[in-house]
């Protein structure tokens, strides 16, 4: 195992992970902007270096520095939480050439993933279904035209580099193709220097459902069911869900065997997620893979009993997922978790600032993940995300009663955050009997306008 990790993250994931290695006894290296001098990832850390000025380019994202103070420090390891360097390749491998452990899938397989429409490929060919679509990289306009008559309209164009909803454009009729290509693939070149495009079939209303994966040195591949994400607002997922309060048991059951046989074959390291679009039938289409530990994962700690970091470590050290797991893993409950957020609960205009006072809820089923304090300050410079509120119930409506009470409890004064706003979706009956989908909180801010002027 390794004696001293290193966190290449801020903020709550970097608390997160530190929880993680002081429960498997190792020691931990915090790396701070000078944005995040006096945040609480640098006070319970056992080591902290300042890797550079506010900006994410120059500090959490600068990679020599963050190698830099991982050779200082003399850590094993390193911990890339989410965002930031997490899903970089070449970090990855940089960390690797410098006999530093990454803790999270080899860069060989977090550069394929990378390639949407690669992973696409793969992911088919192990079985995992996707939807209709271009077999490759698009050549041209032309090749998409003949693609989309074949599959029907409406199509949607895809950057193969991009993922979280950059470089796609819709497209309902064949005469508008051609210049949506151009636009896709100059948004691709200019933003992930790749113009490469695909095309599938586009799912008007879908939901999003991602299943939680955790695999060995081994090859032995854990799947640890799904999480419902379809409560989103421009691409930021605000609620989460495990399980799914609509897949069926069947098509859980046959996308974990398939995802399982998929990932033992591409040789799939650490924690991932994979993510499906799902249609009106219920049948899921896979879409892209997320070659980290994500925001959501608490939603899986608590129905499976599983602590994903310390997985993630354990396994990274080379230990066997069968000593680690206590098999078979069982759902317990359901678990649903509110991202709070400082931002304007209408407008979702940013709200940075000092923390004046604060309550941090607890009791039976709650969890909170923060790295917020009072007097402490919320910088502009980043996520906005200042706490996970998480809630475990037997059930949903006992999840949804719970989330709502400790709502109720959460106080932040000082910033305005979106805690207003999680009451109000929890108390709405559309929420509340799961019709949700990607275009929910679309539907739920008109409806919610309409109340007002109706008043
Ligand atoms: C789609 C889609 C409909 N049909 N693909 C957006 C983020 C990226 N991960 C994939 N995305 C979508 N891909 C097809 N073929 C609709 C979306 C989409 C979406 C997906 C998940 C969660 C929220 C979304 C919001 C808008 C569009």
């Amino acid at each position: 195992m390794f004696q001293k990790i290193l966190i290449a993250n801020r903020g709550e994931i970097a608390l997160r992970v530190i929880c993680a290695c002081r429960d498997l006894g190792i020691k931990t290296v915090a790396v701070y902007s000078e944005a995040d001098r006096n945040s609480l990832h640098v006070r319970f850390a056992d080591e902290a270096v300042c890797i550079g000025p506010a900006k994410s380019a120059l500090s959490y994202l600068n990679i020599p520095s963050v190698i830099s103070a991982a050779e200082i420090t003399n850590v094993q390891a390193i911990h890339p939480g989410y965002g930031f360097l997490s899903e970089n390749a070449d970090f990855a491998e940089v960390c690797e050439t410098s006999g530093i452990k990454f803790i999270g899938p080899s860069p060989e397989v977090t550069r394929l993933m990378g390639l949407k429409q690669r992973a696409r490929e793969v992911m088919k060919a192990h079985g995992v279904p996707i939807l209709p679509g271009s077999e490759g990289i698009l050549r041209d306009a032309e090749e998409g035209l003949e693609v989309a008559a074949e599959i029907g309209y409406p199509v949607i164009l895809k950057a193969s580099a991009g993922g979280g909803g950059r470089g796609m454009r819709v497209v309902r009729e064949p005469e508008e193709l051609p210049k949506l290509f151009i636009q896709a693939s100059q948004e691709a070149g200019s933003s992930f220097s790749c113009a490469d495009i695909y095309v599938e079939k586009f799912i008007e209303r879908p939901r999003h459902i991602e299943f939680q994966v955790i695999a060995d040195h081994h090859g032995d591949v854990e799947v640890l069911f799904e999480r419902e994400c379809s409560v989103q607002r421009r691409h930021q997922k605000l609620i989460e869900e495990a399980p799914s309060p609509v897949l069926k048991p069947e098509v859980r059951e046959a996308t974990m065997k398939a995802i399982k046989d998929a990932f033992e074959a591409i040789g799939y390291t650490n924690a991932g997620t994979v993510e499906f679009l799902m249609d009106t039938d219920g049948s899921l289409f896979f879409i892209e893979v997320n070659a980290r530990i994500q925001v959501e994962h608490p939603v899986t700690e608590f129905i499976t009993g599983v602590d994903l970091v310390k997985t993630q470590i354990r396994v990274a050290a080379g230990e066997k997922l069968a000593d680690i797991l206590d098999r078979p893993i069982v759902m317990r409950g359901h678990a649903i978790e509110c991202r709070i957020n400082a931002e304007h609960p209408e407008t979702f205009t940013p709200s940075p600032g000092r923390i004046k006072a604060m309550n941090v809820p607890g009791g039976i089923g709650i969890r909170v993940d923060t790295a917020a304090y009072v007097d402490g300050v919320i910088p502009p410079y980043y996520d906005s995300m200042i706490a996970k509120l998480i809630a475990h119930g037997s059930n949903r409506e006992e999840a949804i009663a719970r989330l709502l009470r400790a709502l109720d409890l959460f106080v932040v004064e000082g910033i305005h955050t979106s805690i207003p706003l999680h009451q109000r979706i929890l108390k709405d009956q559309a929420f509340r009997d799961a019709e949700i989908d990607t275009h929910y909180i679309q539907r739920f801010l008109e409806k919610s306008k309409k109340a007002v002027y109706e008043d």
